[in-house]
């Protein structure tokens, strides 16, 4: 790294000691980014970077809030806003007790290159809290969701930043979180998205995610003269971005494998099929189930139980062709990564947000692999997210087809545009150097244009 660089990460590692996973993202960003020094250096010395690290503003407060027993709860909210050079903060809401400053802090920082890359007009945040929705009522789950929202209603706005769900943040709370808005303001607005299709909602935003993973998964794919068809595939995760991940990998003709949750993993030999998918969907978005049920119903299927203290995970230990990682950041180590490669997987793109460790990705790097991160692979999400923007200002509702046909022109586009930047600035097929660089040019212009804020 040069040492301007360095010195830019050495400044955020004394002043945020305690982020890890912030530490991670930034460190693949300024590596990224180290190439080019030579060809920008107006990105040094007008401390472009310093700036782009530092969010403009960072909200948290509490959440109080009643359970079924009448007793009172305490989480601590959150939102981060970010960057907004391009337009205004877009990200999603994570509920999930593991939610901290650094996680979210790793997460719209991300988010910000992702949203650049959609060529859409949206800067970058993200935001949460350290709810477990596991195991809480319906009305325990609105509870909370009015109370989030109480708060984070006097921080957001459909001109300003337009939060979305993510982990533990599906239809029924961005639901709960509209109405509470909606109560708030008297304003019936595109303030969120992801909503239900009956008030602003857009056709494909449930399966944007997993449709744009694979259609740029394929798109990679072609550059090499190969296809998804007939491939075997190792998923993880089962829930919104798995789920529509092993759909599209079905309709393209390739060969889904596994799925897992915090719990344990299932590795299904005989294939996931459109029957067994069905099974799935029920299982974790109607019944709220454990994935160990899928064995009861298909017993040829084998699942190992996880407690996540083990040194690798069975599931990426399997034979196979591509991986996609769709549930949690840092689900692949070195050794899983190790693991992949010598099990024949030359193809990784990642549905989820940085799932694999920066040991991992070096390991990915040696070998080759097709290595395509998050932050390009899974912009399909918000993608559609800006395309409901859209429909909601001209107050409109597009047909599926024509939705999902701009999915995968911006996928499309998104691959154009990083193989690009990675033959321009890096080395044929680094797709994360191409991702981080292509993302930030336009951001980093942007804010010099704005006079450097
Ligand atoms: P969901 O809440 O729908 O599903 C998350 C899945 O990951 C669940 O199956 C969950 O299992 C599993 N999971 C969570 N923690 C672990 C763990 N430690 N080990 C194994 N499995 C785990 O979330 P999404 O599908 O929406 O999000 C998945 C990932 O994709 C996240 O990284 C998210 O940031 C990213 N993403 C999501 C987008 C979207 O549009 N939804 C867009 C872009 C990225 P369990 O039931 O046990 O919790
Ligand atoms: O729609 C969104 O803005 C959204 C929701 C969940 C996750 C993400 C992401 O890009 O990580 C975006």
């Amino acid at each position: 790294m040069h040492k301007e660089i360095e010195s830019v990460y050495n400044n955020m590692l004394q002043k945020d000691p305690n982020q890890p996973e912030f530490h991670q993202a930034v460190k693949v960003f300024l590596n990224s980014v180290d190439s080019l020094v030579a060809d920008e250096p107006k990105i040094i010395y007008h401390k472009i970077l310093d700036r782009i690290i530092e969010p403009e503003r960072t909200i948290i407060f509490r959440v109080p809030w009643i359970d079924d027993n009448g007793k009172l709860q305490i989480n601590r909210g959150f939102r981060i806003q970010q960057n907004s050079a391009l337009g205004p903060y877009k990200g999603g809401l994570r509920f999930h007790p593991s939610v901290n400053l650094s996680i979210l802090r790793f997460l719209a920082f991300e988010q910000v290159f992702k949203n650049s890359l959609t060529g859409l007009p949206m800067g970058g945040g993200k935001g949460g809290a350290d709810f477990n929705p596991k195991g809480k009522s319906d009305n325990e789950v609105m509870k909370f969701c009015q109370s989030f929202m109480t708060e984070l209603s006097k921080h957001i706005g459909p001109n300003t930043d337009i939060p979305a769900g993510d982990m533990g943040v599906g239809g029924r709370e961005i639901g709960y979180l509209f109405g509470q808005y909606k109560r708030i303001q008297n304003e019936v607005t595109g303030v969120l998205t992801g909503k239900g299709l009956s008030f602003g909602g857009s056709l494909i935003r449930p399966e944007a995610t997993g449709y744009g993973l694979i259609y740029l998964a394929d798109a990679v794919l072609h550059g090499e003269k190969d296809t998804i068809k007939g491939k075997r595939c190792i998923i993880s995760g089962s829930g919104n971005v798995a789920q529509y991940t092993i759909q599209k990998i079905l309709q393209l003709g390739g060969i889904p494998l596994t799925i897992s949750d915090s719990n344990g993993v299932i590795i299904d030999e005989a294939g996931i099929n459109e029957e067994k998918l069905s099974f799935i969907m029920n299982l974790k978005n109607v019944k709220r189930g454990r994935i160990s049920e899928y064995i009861k119903a298909f017993p040829t299927a084998k699942y190992v139980a996880r407690t996540g203290s083990e040194e690798y995970n069975e599931i990426w230990n399997t034979n196979a062709d591509c991986a996609f990682p769709c549930a949690v950041q840092n689900e692949i180590n070195e050794l899983d990564a190790k693991h992949l490669v010598a099990n024949g997987v030359f193809l990784v793109a990642e549905g989820a947000n940085m799932p694999t460790t920066f040991e991992g990705q070096q390991i990915f790097k040696k070998a080759n692999t097709l290595y395509i991160p998050g932050k390009a692979a899974n912009a399909g999400g918000v993608a559609v997210s800006g395309l409901e923007m859209s429909q909601n200002s001209e107050r409109l509702s597009w047909t599926k087809e024509n939705v999902d046909a701009k999915l995968k022109d911006i996928m499309e586009n998104i691959y154009k545009n990083i193989s690009e930047a990675a033959d321009q600035y890096s080395t044929h097929n680094n797709f994360t150097d191409g991702a981080n660089i292509a993302g930030f040019l336009k951001v980093a212009e942007a804010m010099i244009a704005q006079g450097y804020v």
